[in-house]
């Protein structure tokens, strides 16, 4: 029987029965819907947003990330190799992608998701972090956290060492950012926000936000200054790092003092913001998940 034949069921296929009208008719409406949801679930998963912890040890990244995915705290173990979450953020809090959205919108009821990054602390370790700032996966910002109770100068008239390594590590990650932003680089963001957590506000003998700011940003200057005559080690790992070395001083020079707006030239804006993460109180994160609702 040839295909011609008109019992054969390749003409049969051929002409305009009900079945191949049904069987065309399935296909047609089928193969979008399959081929969007094959796309669709590939790219969510690998595009979630996220944030890098980072900060000096003992500041309470660990405690966060555990606040953040569980909801409540839980005991803290030493972190040695980056630790990463998914978090949703609280349908309370407003997203920059949802801020034109009506208020009855049903979307805002969905948890809009993120990842989150916990990086160690120690100083052999820090090269980690400062790797996941070369390599980013969708990085939406850095989360910079820091103990403000220990940085108050009262503790000591001298110098305070606790605020003189978080100074440090700050001042290491902000050169990075600004050389990573020469870097002309044809894909990647250039634009990186970064928040100072002022962390652990419960206890009295904390710096408010604006003096945690303050702090940080003349301890800087004295990092920057020291840099610049070439007292003072470049910092940990940064010499390993793959990125152009056009610039080596932060901002705008080695002389003067340093501000944090100095930064936006490289489109990177610095927020300090304050919070405590655990508490007698109960936890106090309410701006910093401003913060990062804000940037995603
Ligand atoms: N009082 C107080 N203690 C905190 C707070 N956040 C963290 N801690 C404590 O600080 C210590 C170090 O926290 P951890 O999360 O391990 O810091 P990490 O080294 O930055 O990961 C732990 O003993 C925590 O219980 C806070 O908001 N208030
Ligand atoms: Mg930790």
């Amino acid at each position: 029987m040839a295909w011609t034949d008109s019992q054969s069921w390749l003409s049969s296929l051929m002409s305009p029965t009900p079945i191949a009208i049904a069987v065309a008719a399935l296909l047609v409406l089928s193969i979008p819907l399959f081929l969007h949801l094959v796309i669709y679930r590939s790219a969510s998963s690998s595009t979630l947003p996220s944030f890098l912890l980072v900060g000096p040890s003992g500041s309470g990244k660990t405690s966060l990330l555990t606040l953040f995915e569980r909801g409540g705290h839980a005991e803290t173990r030493t972190s040695q190799a980056p630790l990463t979450v998914e978090v949703s953020l609280p349908v309370t809090t407003t997203t920059a992608s949802s801020q034109y959205r009506s208020a009855n919108d049903p979307s805002n009821q969905i948890h809009k998701k993120f990842l989150l990054a916990d990086t160690p602390g120690h100083g052999k370790l820090r090269h980690h972090a400062f790797d996941s700032v070369i390599k980013p996966q969708n990085l939406k910002g850095i989360i910079f956290m820091v103990d403000a109770a220990d940085i108050s100068t009262s503790s000591s008239g001298t110098g305070n060492e606790a605020l003189w390594q978080a100074a440090e590590y700050l001042h290491d990650l902000l050169l990075l950012l600004q050389k990573r932003a020469n870097t002309k680089s044809p894909r990647g963001p250039t634009e990186l926000p970064v928040l100072v957590a002022a962390n652990k506000l419960d206890l009295f003998t904390a710096l408010p936000a604006p003096l945690v700011k303050a702090a940080l940003e003349s301890e800087i200057t004295n990092v920057r200054s020291l840099r610049t005559k070439g007292l003072l080690d470049s910092g940990i790992g940064m010499n390993d790092l793959d990125i152009g070395d056009e610039k080596e001083w932060l901002g705008d020079g080695g002389e003067g003092k340093f501000d944090f707006t100095q930064m936006d030239e490289v489109n990177v804006s610095v927020t300090v913001a304050g919070g405590n993460v655990l508490g007698a109180d109960g936890p106090d994160v309410k701006q910093w998940w401003d913060w990062i609702g804000s940037n995603i």
